[in-house]
């Protein structure tokens, strides 16, 4: 199925007047407060969000996985649907795979089906926490890691022909998460499986191109659950600094122990240079992989109001936007639109913090004006300006409704069936 523009304008026509007026009015109000409401426009539409094509199907638990149908069952598919979720919110021109998960059988079609949906190639991720049918070694007790030095080629060869496939279609980084670890103390030496998956690292790093990153995530357990070799931001940190210029940290929102202040730790990795990207979703408990800004929308706030200082205050490069989710109860595209939004949002709350006033009652120790700031912009409603971006860019001012009334999902249950499932989580 493609969305055209004339779907997109048939289904903003009834909107487009109430829209108006209550994007006027909040205009009028950001105008008022010296903001230039342009220039917010043109940043919220030049942040585009890459979508994790592990993440198109519906997922599941080890007790479970409830389809809903018309799942992509190729890459190809995969693809055209990035394309629906983009034609809608003109947001999320980007898809990162997940290899082998999406392996591509056909450049050429592949890089012409994204082509014609005006979708590109962000990080390619590596894959090294589950054994292939074919595979001889098996990483049940680690890769990078891993005490056997076979099963540790095996696994940086893995990631060397994850960034070939990567430079066929224009990706220019690597995401390396490595499920290593152990479930029992004394299984493993922590220091060697340290020295040993840094050794694996440098190998690897030798074999990025030099317009590449290497993006190192961390996690703290699963599905190991004594000890994670990559457990916390400090050790992708201690890693990335040594490995060189090209590796960075990658933050997964749901790779922290609970309570966990993320953002103190975006500031901490931004003031090094040293924040590659971000794996956005949301959780209550543990790696939930939630609906962005579903759980914790005041947190994704604050991370972004460290971002947009950050920017301005610090030389660390744009890190890659990308969503890592997964859908067990809610149609898997209409959980992406949701969790877009809600980045967007957060984004758009971030912008309007008065940074000086900020940085003025910091140094005066005015706590109470310092929280009044902050909350004055996330409690502004900004979802008329979100709205107004992508509207001028050509999408729906509202993606849910829009793809609901275009009748989207019913469509790929005709086109692909009740019964087609998509690779991945
Ligand atoms: C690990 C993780 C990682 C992916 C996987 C799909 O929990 O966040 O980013 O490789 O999910
Ligand atoms: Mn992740």
């Amino acid at each position: 199925m493609r969305i055209t523009t004339d779907h997109i304008q048939s289904t903003n026509k009834p909107r487009e007047v109430s829209h108006a007026r209550e994007f006027n009015f909040l205009a009028e109000n950001l105008e008022k407060k010296g903001l230039d409401v342009e220039q917010l426009i043109k940043k919220l539409q030049y942040f585009q969000i890459a979508i994790p094509s592990w993440a198109l199907g519906t997922g599941g638990t080890r007790f479970g996985r409830f389809s809903g149908g018309g799942e992509p069952a190729t890459l190809i598919q995969k693809i055209q649907d990035i394309g629906i979720l983009h034609a809608l919110n003109r947001s999320s021109n980007s898809v990162s795979l997940h290899i082998p998960w999406d392996i591509p059988q056909d450049y050429d079609a592949i890089l012409q089906t994204a082509a014609e949906v005006e979708i590109g190639f962000d990080a390619v991720n590596s894959n090294t926490f589950q054994d292939q049918a074919d595979q001889s070694l098996s990483y049940k007790f680690g890769s990078l890691a891993n005490y056997d030095q076979n099963i540790r080629a095996l696994a940086i060869e893995h990631n060397k022909e994850v960034i070939r496939i990567g430079e066929k279609l224009g990706s220019k980084a690597l995401t390396v998460w490595l499920a290593d670890g152990s479930s029992f103390p004394g299984q493993h030496s922590f220091r060697k499986a340290l020295q040993s998956t840094y050794e694996s690292l440098q190998e690897i790093y030798k074999e990025l191109p030099s317009d590449w990153k290497m993006l190192v995530e961390y996690k703290p357990y699963e599905p190991y659950f004594y000890s994670t070799v990559i457990q916390d931001w400090g050790t992708s940190f201690l890693l990335a600094n040594k490995l060189g210029e090209k590796a960075y940290t990658l933050v997964d929102l749901g790779h922290h122990l609970p309570n966990t202040n993320i953002e103190q730790i975006v500031a901490t990795l931004m003031t090094e240079g040293k924040l590659g990207g971000f794996h956005f979703n949301d959780s209550k408990y543990g790696d939930d992989d939630l609906t962005v800004g579903s759980i914790k929308p005041y947190q994704l706030f604050l991370i972004f109001n460290e971002l947009v200082a950050g920017f301005e205050e610090t030389s660390n490069p744009a890190p890659a936007w990308m969503i890592d989710a997964s859908h067990n109860l809610k149609d898997p595209l209409e959980d992406l639109l949701q969790s877009i939004e809600a980045i967007k949002l957060a984004y758009a709350q971030a912008l309007i913090v008065d940074q000086n006033a900020l940085h003025a009652v910091q140094a005066s120790h005015d706590v109470t004006l310092a929280q009044e700031i902050l909350q004055d912009a996330f409690r502004t409603d900004l979802r008329p300006l979100v709205r107004e971006a992508i509207r001028q860019s050509g999408g729906a001012i509202s993606a849910i409704h829009s793809y609901r009334e275009l009748k989207v999902r019913e469509t790929l249950i005709k086109e692909r069936g009740k019964d087609s499932k998509a690779s991945g989580l």
